[in-house]
């Protein structure tokens, strides 16, 4: 059995981190996964020891030094190359399954739709960083950006949270086109963790069983 590269990706708060803690309890006893293979759980910004530093450039509230959109654009790219380099690539190689909170799509929303970059300068640019590395299967869970500025009430924000509901909106604007050009799995994630947990358990028995 070969590795497989599996992506969640949504607007904050979606659960993309509850579910993956879920699924990374499933994935081992699920018969889908070779016992010679282990499965890599990581994320976007971060997922690399240089991209830890990154992901504190980018992520740090600092209003005296916030990056330009360019830059913040270039530094998630850079956080994903390394990325690529360092733990996708040689995962897929070793045949391991990996499952990443969050990949390109994430930017091609945050910085495509919500900041208003070029959607064209933005493939271009993930053409060269992912390597031709794509995931096996995406998986959208779609919260409303009210819920999402719900559920992280109590939380202190980053730069990006920072933003607020008009950015959310475009950004979750976004994700829904982006699901649907390139077939991800959408679900509806303001449904109780159970259901959502196996209907992601599903999409991955129907697909890679
Ligand atoms: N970004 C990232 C870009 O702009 N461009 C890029 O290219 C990339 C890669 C990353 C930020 O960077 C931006 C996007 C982000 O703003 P992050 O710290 O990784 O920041 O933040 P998030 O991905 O937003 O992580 P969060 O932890 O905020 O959200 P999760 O992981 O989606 O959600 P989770 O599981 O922590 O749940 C949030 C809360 O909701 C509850 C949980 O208990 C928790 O309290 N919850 C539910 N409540 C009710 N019903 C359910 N079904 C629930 N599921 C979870």
């Amino acid at each position: 059995m070969e590795g497989k590269f599996i992506v969640l990706e949504g607007i904050d708060g979606c659960g993309k981190t509850t579910q993956i803690n879920a699924l990374s309890k499933w994935l081992p006893k699920s018969g889908l996964i070779n016992k010679n293979s282990t499965l890599i759980k990581t994320r976007e910004p971060g997922g690399s020891i240089l991209g830890r530093e990154i992901r504190n450039m980018i992520l740090k509230n600092n209003k005296l030094n916030s990056p330009s959109i360019l830059t913040e654009l270039l530094l998630y790219s850079a956080d994903r190359a390394e990325h690529i380099s360092k733990i996708i690539l040689p995962a897929l190689q070793n045949g391991h399954w990996i499952i990443s909170d969050r990949f390109s799509g994430s930017t091609l929303a945050y910085q495509g739709y919500g900041r208003e970059i070029n959607i064209e300068i933005i493939k271009e640019l993930e053409n060269i960083v992912c390597q031709n590395i794509r995931p096996d299967l995406t998986f959208l869970l779609e919260i409303s950006p009210e819920e999402s500025i719900l559920r992280r009430k109590n939380k202190v924000a980053d730069r990006i949270e920072s933003e607020g509901l008009e950015f959310l909106k475009k950004v979750n604007h976004g994700f829904k086109l982006i699901a649907l050009e390139n077939n991800w799995e959408i679900i509806n994630a303001s449904k109780d963790l159970n259901s959502i947990s196996q209907q992601i358990q599903t999409s991955l028995i129907n697909k890679f069983l």
